[in-house]
C-alpha cells in the first residue's frame, strides 16, 4: 500500500520512505506551508497509506522552507461563510488524522502557528528547532482555533495558561513550549530533522504493536477518568500477551540478548 502512495503525484506534500520510516514533508514553501483543504486531504491520505503498511513503523512529518506551517490557508477561507464550512466538512479530514495508529514524530521549525500548530499537536512527539515560534494567532484575524487548539491546549496547560496563549495570539519560544509540556524536545536549528530521524529510528526498532497500543492508551487517558483509562490500559496490556513480540521480548531478556521484534 505504501508503494502506491510513494508513486502518487501529490501537489502540496512530498512523500518518501527511508527503511521503516514513512516521511511526509509539507511542500508549499512559498506560502509557509499554509494548510489548504487540499493539503490536509493529501496529508491524511499519505498517513493512512503508511498506517496500512505494517512495514512502516513510524511516520515522520516535517516541512520544507522557512516554516513547518504558518497556519490554515487564510487566502482560501478569507471570503467564506459558515455555510461553506458546514458543507465542505473539512474537519472530517482532520479527524481522520486522529485515527492513525502508527506513531508520528514531527520535526518543526520556523513558524508553527494556528492550524500548523494544531497539525503538529496531532503528532505523538514534537522535536523542535530552538528558534521555532509557536502560537495561536487566530484571534488577531477575528477567529479562533478550529482543529483542536482550544481543547488540546486547555487539557495540557490548564485554563490560565491556555488563555494566555489563545487570547493574546502571541508567539512563544520553543523553550516556553517545552516548559509548558506542548513539545517533546528542543534542539539546535541545524539538527532538528536529524534528531527527529534519530527518534524515529529508535522507535522503529521497538515493538510496533506495543508502541501502537501505548499510543492508544495515552490518547485515551487524555479524555477519560483514571478508572476508565486504566481499564483501557489493562485491555491493551493483556492484548500484548497475544503477540509474538511479547514472547520474543521476554525470551530475549531471559537469554540475555537483544529482542528481534516482528510486529506480530
Ligand atoms: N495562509 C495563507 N498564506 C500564508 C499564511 C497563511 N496562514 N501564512 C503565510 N502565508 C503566505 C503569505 O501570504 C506570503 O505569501 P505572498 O508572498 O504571496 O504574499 C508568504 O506566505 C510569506 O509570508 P509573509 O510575507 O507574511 O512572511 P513574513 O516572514 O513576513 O511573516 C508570518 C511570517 C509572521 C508567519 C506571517 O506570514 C503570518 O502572520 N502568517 C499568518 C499566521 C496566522 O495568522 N496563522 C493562523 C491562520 S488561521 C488558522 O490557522 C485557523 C486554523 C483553523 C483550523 C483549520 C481548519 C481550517
Amino acid at each position: 500500500m505504501s508503494k502506491d502512495v510513494l508513486e502518487t503525484a501529490f501537489k502540496t506534500i512530498e512523500v518518501a520512505r527511508e527503511d521503516r520510516i514513512g516521511i511526509v514533508t509539507l511542500n508549499r514553501p512559498n506560502q509557509l506551508n499554509a494548510i489548504s483543504r487540499g493539503m490536509i486531504r493529501e496529508i491524511v491520505t499519505a498517513f493512512e497509506a503508511f498506517d496500512e503498511d505494517p512495514s512502516v513503523r513510524i511516520i515522520l512529518l516535517k516541512g520544507n522552507g522557512r516554516a513547518f506551517a504558518a497556519g490554515a490557508d487564510i487566502h482560501e477561507m478569507a471570503n467564506e461563510g459558515a455555510v461553506d464550512f458546514e458543507l465542505k466538512n473539512q474537519f472530517a479530514d482532520w479527524d481522520r488524522l486522529l485515527a492513525v495508529k502508527t506513531p508520528v514524530v514531527a520535526a518543526v521549525h520556523g513558524f508553527v502557528l494556528g492550524g500548523g500548530f494544531e497539525l503538529a499537536l496531532t503528532a505523538d512527539m514534537i522535536v523542535a528547532a530552538e528558534s521555532t515560534q509557536f502560537g495561536f494567532p487566530e484571534v488577531k484575524l477575528g477567529v479562533m482555533p478550529g482543529a483542536g487548539g482550544t481543547q488540546r491546549i486547555t487539557k495540557q496547560l490548564g485554563r490560565s495558561k491556555a488563555f494566555r496563549w489563545l487570547w493574546t495570539g502571541d508567539s512563544f519560544s520553543a523553550t516556553q513550549a517545552e516548559r509548558d509540556g506542548l513539545i517533546s524536545v528542543v534542539v539546535p536549528d541545524e539538527l532538528v530533522v536529524e534528531e527527529a530521524f534519530t527518534w524515529a529510528n529508535r522507535l522503529a526498532g521497538g515493538a510496533p504493536i506495543a508502541l501502537r497500543l501505548i499510543k492508544e492508551a495515552v490518547n485515551a487517558g487524555v479524555d477519560l477518568s483514571i478508572a476508565e483509562g486504566m481499564f483501557a490500559e489493562r485491555k491493551n496490556f493483556s492484548l500484548l500477551f497475544a503477540t509474538e513480540d511479547q514472547k520474543e521480548g521476554m525470551r530475549a531478556f531471559q537469554e540475555k540478548r537483544s529482542p528481534r521484534f516482528q510486529g506480530r
